[in-house]
Formats: C-alpha cells, structure tokens, sequence
C-alpha cells in the first residue's frame, strides 16, 4: 500500500511539472509569436526633388584690370595662396605656369611636351591637375615644384576641369559635366547641364567651383552659366558683353578663363591672348 501511495505521489509529481513546464513553454511561443510592436511605418517619401527655378540674370561691375600675358592663350585659370595658377594652350606653346596678379608676370612655367595642348587646370590638396585637348591624357603635379607627379587618361576630350572638394568636375565641350575621384580619375557620375526654357547648354568650356555651384563659360560667347551641380539646371546667366571690347583690339581670342579667391572673395576673369584680366562684381538684372 504504502509504495502505491508514493508512486501515486511521484506520477501526480511529475505531471504537476511537466504541466508547469508545458505552460512555461506555451507562454514563451505566445509571447514569441506575438507580431512585432513596432509602430506603424510611414508611407515612403519621394526622395526631395528641386523643382526648375527661372534662372536669374547677371550683369557686372568693374573693380579691377590687372595685366595678362598676351602670349597666354588661356586654357584653364584657377587662384589660390595668393596667386593665379594658369594653363595655356596650342601645340608647342602649352604650359603650366604660376602668375603674380597684380603684374601678370610669370613666376614659374612648365613646358608641355610640343604633342600636348593644354586645357583645364585645378589644384586638389597639393596637386595640380591638368587636362589636355585631344589627346584624352591629364597630369599631375607637385603643386609648389610642378614636378610632374602622375599621368592618366579619360576617354573624351578635356576642356575644363575644377573641383568641390571631393571629386573632380570636367567639361569635354558638350552639354555634360564628369565627375571624377580625385585619386583614381575614374568617372563616378555625370549630369545633363540644360536650361529650363532653352534645353541643354552646350560648348561648357572652363570652368570653377564657386559657394557650392559650377561657373562654366560658354565658348565662343562672353557669357558665363553658373550651374546647380546636382541638376545640371542653369541658375545663373552672366552676361559679360562688351568685357572683350575692352581690349580694344581684336585678339581673336574669346572669354575663357574663370578664378576665384575664397578668402577675399574676388571673382576673376580673362580671355585667350588677352593683355589684361579683369575682377568684376556680379549685379543681378531684375
Ligand atoms: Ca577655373
């Protein structure tokens, strides 16, 4: 008698737990199962769009004439630490060359190779870079020795090139933009440059990047295009007629040639062959 009362006791026992630990269980898959209490989520968002603005129209004042090297046929200008880096054109002419603005004199000049045309130039940290016209080939330099560093190669033409502060930007004379990395010169993107009543704006020639836009001028035209670099929408038209008349003589030589001093923040242009470069003031044209 006495050992069935102790098995009943051990039977009730143990269903007394595995009936606890079935419930334990059950409760833990409940709670398991139940569906994630996240809130509910927003519909998706369409990713901001800037919609086409009317571009705005500029004019300019005069502030300063500085000389220029006549025999400089202006290809590609930039300006930092307080001086005008330049890069000129024509086959066996083409260089590389630092100038001093007030005097327009040439402080140091790199020779291309005579097979070489110059175009763009832009300093990124402490290199120079330097596109030439037909010959799909770029170079790189030492900023202070002009040692040539590096060369590469891009598959259309060079014409312009400057940069905002991560990639390079480069104009081959159509209506598009490249953008290139800075170390590899591989391209990572480009845009349709256009105009929002007019269509896409081609023959983009030298350019500069300036407060976050791409300045760009228009070969053949004293007209400047100041670009949105995400769109390629035109925001900006400055016009800069009569600026070659000012030679008064004819060059033959058009507009090309774009600089900006960030710390003073003068805005420099000239033209191919012209004997001065001017520093104009935009004035907005109601
Ligand atoms: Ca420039």
């Amino acid at each position: 008698m006495k050992n069935r009362h102790l098995a009943g006791i051990l039977i009730c026992t143990i269903v007394i737990v595995l009936s606890a630990v079935t419930l334990i269980l059950l409760s833990n898959s409940l709670v398991n199962t139940e569906p994630p209490t996240e809130p509910p989520t927003e519909p998706p968002t369409e990713p901001p769009t800037e919609p086409p603005t009317e571009p705005l129209h500029y004019t300019y004042n005069l502030v300063n004439i500085y000389p220029h090297d006549e025999t400089a046929f202006t290809q590609g200008l930039t300006f930092e630490d307080g001086v005008l880096y330049e890069s000129t054109g024509l086959y066996g002419q083409s260089t590389l060359r630092r100038v001093e603005l007030e005097t327009g004199n040439t402080l140091q000049n790199y020779a291309l190779p005579s097979q070489f045309f110059g175009e763009g130039i832009t300093i990124f940290d402490d290199k120079i870079i330097q596109l030439t016209w037909k010959s799909n080939r770029g170079f790189v330099y030492e900023k202070n020795s002009f040692e040539l560093l590096q060369e590469f190669n891009y598959p259309t033409q060079g014409w312009g090139i400057t940069h905002d502060g991560s990639r390079l930007i480069m104009s081959d004379g159509t209506a598009t933009l490249y953008f290139l990395d800075p170390e590899t010169f591989t391209q990572v993107d480009q845009i349709a440059v256009y105009d929002p009543d007019t269509g896409p704006v081609a023959r983009l020639n030298e350019l500069e990047y300036i407060q976050g836009e791409v300045y760009a001028n228009i070969w053949k035209e004293e007209i400047i295009a100041v670009i949105n670099p995400h769109t390629g929408q035109v925001t900006g038209w400055i016009d800069l007629e009569g600026i070659q008349d000012l030679e008064n003589r004819d060059t033959g030589g058009v507009l090309n040639g774009i600089a900006y001093d960030e710390e003073e923040d003068r805005l420099f242009v000239t033209g191919k062959s012209w004997s001065q470069l001017f520093e104009i003031d935009l004035i907005p044209v109601e």
